[in-house]
């Protein structure tokens, strides 16, 4: 067993080999590279261990506050190679795989991504989670261990293709199963009441079983843990009956059905069924998680009032929002408290995060699927709207609507405080969809700008760079990031610059090997590297970056010797399987690129490339070797971004819209290291209201009138030339996200970055000030916020 100093390869070699040995069962001669990975798995998970069962046994000493992050998605991505950085073990496990004859790398990355989470939201909350350790806030994680994660994507033609995601499929070495865990939760059913008391009696049962896994932060110092709960069968559901009579499949049918609320992220809710389902993964985890929650806080404590003092559960967006009734459930059916001191208690332990304005993605369940699945809860949210309504005779907001249940008015009104994700965000949930709720509760919203763990997104991911700020500053700015302005006097100094470019010369360099051995495409990395990468979105705009460079593309044909700034737009994202507008972007983005990239004349100065199966690795494997960040969302769509923070602190330039966190970005990065374009959101407010808006604005911008031509006309899909005419016509025509209103200063804008590029010495002076003025976007600053006007929880190390 490993107890040596973490930095001693030598013990690292014996732990290895000692799992290789008994908790692998192979020898050396024999192993795979996936043996050795979990061999190595194993000896690091050995050193979290012991420091887990610290943090716990202080946790319980001191009967410290808890926090509970509820979220249906956790976007963890691989676990070895980030518990070996916060362990600083990383040189000693290298080299003692070196010695036994293995490739460190690809030992590391032979790991599955955990892809149990869709984009921003889920990485969110595992960058929260890390630095809840980092931290030493003693905290849990809740979500759903689900049997397929995000699916994973191939093109075919171009097109989008989504096939399984298996990560459970294989040997996986983090998590514990808790047989003591489990916790039976019901649906359906009926609500009587006996002796004045409401009591549920539902129809259909299933049980949570818990898997944990530890999440050590940085240096080891302290550890919590993600609790993921998996679906199993409420009774003995093997039907030997039905075996005995031949009928093996049916056998195994109540089994089956249990398990499938946990059996996949996401599922398509545009059936009824799906629907259904959906509303059953978030009643599941959040009622496991409540339980659990009690029985820890039942164990500690015997005064019930004590509760918004000892237990704090944050709600990640309205996905867990039925966490409200169920605590009243709880507290009043359960415990027999007044339903009002119910009311109270869980409002004082409740706090909702919002992270979307759209309509689309704000939660409403019809009253029907409520009724059959949680009748109960459907009578206590009446009640708690009849509260509200009491207490406010003047309001003009409801929880309920006919036959509708509003989630996000529900968290609302049971949580004590409620949070945008950015300024502008949190300015704009107060003018629009919670105008009214907030001026019944004007102290209630508050803002918590993300972060990000730069542990993963600088330590881990950019090895070389991280290693220059020690060397500069010395290692404070891992745990206290915004240490890193002390860079800014350095980066008048050109040696200190050079290595700087090195570095980032040296991350294109590996990139564009990469994309030449695994994608077969050839690019100099001496080119700006162009990177957008996040989930496929209209109010992201991918379709405003391929339609410039289209246009980009016909400028270079009409005038190849004008001097071009050689570029290559690198695309990455996934589309929901169901967004078929979304789907043809990624189709249109791969036939422009084949036609763009075969083209002779224009091949030197623009390439474009969209990588197939976007996930947590492959974004480590990009950000650090991105020029130029494009975040071009319509303004007053992206609630904040968190990408953008990422590639700020790696050193690239942004090119965006004011919305989200960009607009904080740019008010610390400096205006002058920041390419800003496009309208306001209330410029877009006001445009929207103008008829023909995109007509005008094509009218007065030949170049975009003629690359809307382009994919109108079929010149990227020659034997289909009508495949992108409802591309064409959706941005020529109502263009709700503003593409071709916006298009005109977008294409400003790439320009002035062209020019500001050709100054390699300017460009990576702008760069190394991004770097050094990132510091304030680390979640570490994000989570201290929460502790101070959400949690009121305190740090145990
Ligand atoms: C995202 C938002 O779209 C991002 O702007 C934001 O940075 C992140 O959340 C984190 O706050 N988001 C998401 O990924 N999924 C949702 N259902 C809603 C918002």
């Amino acid at each position: 067993m490993l107890k040596s100093t973490p930095a001693d390869a030598r013990a690292m070699r014996e732990a290895i080999l000692h799992h290789l040995t008994y908790s692998m069962g192979k020898d050396a001669a024999h192993a795979t590279r996936q043996d050795w990975r979990m061999a190595l798995s194993h000896a690091v998970r050995d050193q979290i261990t012991d420091r887990w069962f610290a943090s716990t046994r202080k946790s319980y000493e001191a009967k410290a506050k808890r926090v509970y992050y509820l979220s249906m998605e956790f976007l963890i991505g691989r676990l070895l190679e980030d518990g070996l950085v916060n362990l600083r073990m990383l040189d000693a496990a290298n080299e003692a795989l070196t010695a036994l004859e293995q490739d460190p790398a690809a030992v590391i990355a032979d790991e599955p991504d955990a892809a149990l989470g869709n984009g921003g939201l889920g990485r969110l909350a595992a960058c929260f989670l890390e630095s809840l350790s980092t931290l030493g806030v003693p905290a849990l994680g809740y979500g759903i261990r689900y049997e397929h994660g995000l699916f994973e994507q191939k093109f075919e033609y171009g097109r989008q293709v989504e096939t399984p995601e298996t990560w459970l499929q294989q040997p996986h070495a983090w998590e514990f199963e808790r047989a003591e865990a489990k916790y039976r939760l019901g649906f359906g059913g009926s609500v009587a009441v006996r002796d004045g008391r409401s009591v549920w009696t539902p129809d259909e049962a299933v049980v949570a079983a818990a898997y944990d896994t530890p999440v050590v932060g940085w240096q080891g110092r302290w550890a919590n843990t993600l609790r993921l709960w998996s679906a199993k069968p409420a009774n003995e559901s093997f039907d030997l009956d039905s075996f005995n009579a031949g009928d093996y499949i049916g056998a195994t049918a109540p089994e089956a059905q249990a398990r499938t609320i946990s059996r996949v992220l996401y599922p398509d809710d545009t059936t009824e069924a799906g629907k259904v389902l959906r509303l059953k993964q978030e009643y599941f985890f959040t009622a496991a998680s409540l339980h659990d929650i009690m029985r820890r806080f039942d164990s500690e404590h015997d005064d019930i009032a004590l509760l918004p003092k000892k237990v704090a559960v944050q709600l990640n967006d309205t996905h867990p929002a039925i966490a409200g009734p169920e605590l009243v459930r709880i507290l009043h059916d359960e415990k027999g408290l007044p339903f009002d001191q119910a009311i109270d208690l869980a409002r004082g332990v409740l706090g909702y995060t919002n992270h979307t304005l759209l309509p689309e993605a704000l939660e409403r369940w019809s009253e029907d699927i409520f009724h059959r699945l949680l009748p109960r809860h459907l009578q206590i949210i009446d009640r708690i709207d009849d509260a509200h309504a009491k207490a406010h005779p003047d309001r003009k907001v409801t929880i309920r609507e006919p036959g509708t249940v509003k989630m996000g008015e529900l968290s609302f009104v049971m949580a004590h405080r409620v949070n945008g994700v950015s300024a502008l965000h949190t300015g704009l949930m107060k003018t629009t969809v919670f105008k009214e709720l907030d001026r019944l509760h004007p102290d209630r919203i508050v803002n918590q700008t993300n972060g990000v763990t730069p542990r993963r997104w600088m330590l881990s991911c950019n090895p070389s760079l991280a290693e220059l700020i020690t060397a500069t500053i010395g290692d404070g700015w891992l745990s206290d990031l915004e240490r890193l302005t002390e860079l800014e006097p350095n980066i008048s100094d050109p040696e200190w610059l050079r290595s700087f470019t090195a570095i980032k010369r040296a991350n294109k360099a590996e990139l564009a090997a990469w994309m030449a051995a695994e994608h077969g495409v050839q690019v100099d990395p001496a080119a700006m590297f162009d990177v957008q990468i996040k989930r496929l979105h209209e109010y992201k705009r991918q379709h405003l970056n391929i339609l410039e460079a289209i246009a980009l593309w016909q400028e270079i044909r009409d005038n190849p010797d004008a001097g071009w700034t050689p570029r290559i737009k690198i695309f990455a994202g996934k589309a929901a399987p169901g967004y078929f507008f979304a789907k043809d972007i990624i189709r249109l983005i791969n036939d422009a690129s084949r036609v763009i990239n075969d083209d002779p004349v224009t091949n030197k100065y623009l390439k474009v490339i969209f990588l197939p199966n976007y996930n947590v690795s492959l974004a480590e494997r990009l950000i650090p070797a991105a020029d130029l960040s494009e975040q071009i969302s319509t303004a007053g769509k992206e609630a904040s971004g968190t990408g953008n923070m990422k590639f700020a602190l790696n050193g690239a330039l942004t090119i965006g819209t004011l919305d989200g966190a960009n607009v904080e970005i740019r008010e610390h990065v400096g205006p002058e290291n920041f390419f800003l374009f496009g309208m306001t959101a209330e410029e877009v407010e006001a445009r929207r209201r103008i008829d023909g808006h995109a007509a005008q604005a094509i009218a007065t911008d030949p170049r975009l009138a003629r690359a809307i031509d382009a994919v109108r006309n079929g010149t990227f899909s020659p034997t289909e030339p009508g495949r992108y005419a409802h591309i064409a016509n959706n941005i020529a025509g109502a263009d709700y996200f503003l593409v071709s209103s916006d298009f005109t200063d977008y294409w400003r804008a790439q320009r002035a970055v062209d020019a500001a590029f050709r100054d390699q010495d300017q460009w990576m002076r702008m760069a190394a000030l991004n770097t050094a003025r990132s510091g304030w976007f680390s979640s570490d600053r994000t989570i201290r916020g929460y502790l101070r006007d959400v949690w009121e929880a305190e740090t145990l190390v």
